[in-house]
């Protein structure tokens, strides 16, 4: 595929995915939303750690509403482009490789939903977060529902939406949104340095981390704990264990410490 929305960059085991349509606020049509779930359905094998972030200083600026005006879609087609949303935002969030948002200026609408599907938020103190739908006289439909309401709560999804007002990067940090927050300028730096000692554990480990723990979230807790030691049988054998562990008994492996 030829990208024209997004910008592709490796930095060593490290896939850089950014957002290339500062112009228009990086706000997602469908061309763009069909380029993410192309790039996260085809994932180079030696990528271990994808950074997702965004030209400009908003991340993006949601739903692209003037191609919403202008295709005036009918019920129907908005449920199709919202599954390809859901298809293209659940290739993030369960593609098996981590993916650490680097967050700026406004992160609103399918903005949010597009970072709340990355499993690690940096942000820095331009960013701010919205969900203006209830202004706009719509609604979500790239699975805020779901991913965003997991973390800052319905409760609290339910009062931003009804009143669109502006969460800020305090705040963002308070509630979730935001695992790291940066001085202005410092999310892309801080995303790189995380992946990078993201990709040095076991990619085995990685797949059950971002995947595993989300999908057993949605089971009963009998489903939930069977699952876990099927995972976990998977992951903790094999030679790539062994070696780990080695290093551990033999005492070359990093201590957990402060
Ligand atoms: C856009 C969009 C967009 C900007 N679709 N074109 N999202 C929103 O309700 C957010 C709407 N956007 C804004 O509130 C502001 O643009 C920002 C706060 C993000 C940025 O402000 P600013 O002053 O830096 O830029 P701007 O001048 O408002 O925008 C620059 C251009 O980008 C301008 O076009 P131009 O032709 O006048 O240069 C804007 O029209 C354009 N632009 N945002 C299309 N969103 C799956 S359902 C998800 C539902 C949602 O996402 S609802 C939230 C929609």
């Amino acid at each position: 595929m030829n990208y024209s929305s997004l910008e592709l960059k490796m930095e060593g085991p490290i896939a850089v995915v950014t957002l290339n349509r500062p112009d228009r606020r990086n706000a997602l049509d469908e061309a763009a939303v069909a380029e993410i779930e192309h790039y996260f359905s085809s994932v180079p094998k030696q990528v271990r750690a994808i950074v997702l972030a965004a030209q400009g200083s908003h991340f993006c600026a949601g739903l692209d509403l003037k191609e919403h005006y202008v295709k005036a879609r009918s019920a129907a087609e908005f449920m199709r482009v919202c599954q390809g949303w859901h298809r293209a935002f659940d290739r993030i969030q369960h593609g098996g490789i981590p993916v650490i948002a680097a967050l700026q200026g406004a992160v609103v609408g399918g903005g949010l939903e597009l970072a709340t599907a990355a499993h690690i938020r940096v942000g820095d103190q331009t960013s701010y977060f919205a969900l203006p739908e209830g202004q706009r006289g719509i609604f979500t439909g790239g699975g805020a529902t779901v991913r965003t309401a997991r973390i800052i709560t319905p409760n609290r999804m339910i009062e931003m939406m009804l009143t669109g007002r502006v969460m800020d990067c305090e705040e963002g940090l308070r509630t979730g949104l935001l695992h790291y927050l940066t001085p202005t300028g410092g999310a892309l730096a801080k995303a790189i340095a995380l992946a990078q000692k993201i990709a040095t554990n076991a990619p085995l480990s990685n797949y059950a981390i971002v995947s595993g723990i989300n999908k057993v979230w949605d089971m009963s807790a009998t489903d939930g704990l069977f699952t876990e030691s099927l995972i976990a049988a998977l992951v903790q054998t094999g030679d790539e264990v062994q070696s780990r562990l080695s290093d551990f008994v033999e005492k070359r492996a990093e201590k957990v410490a402060v």
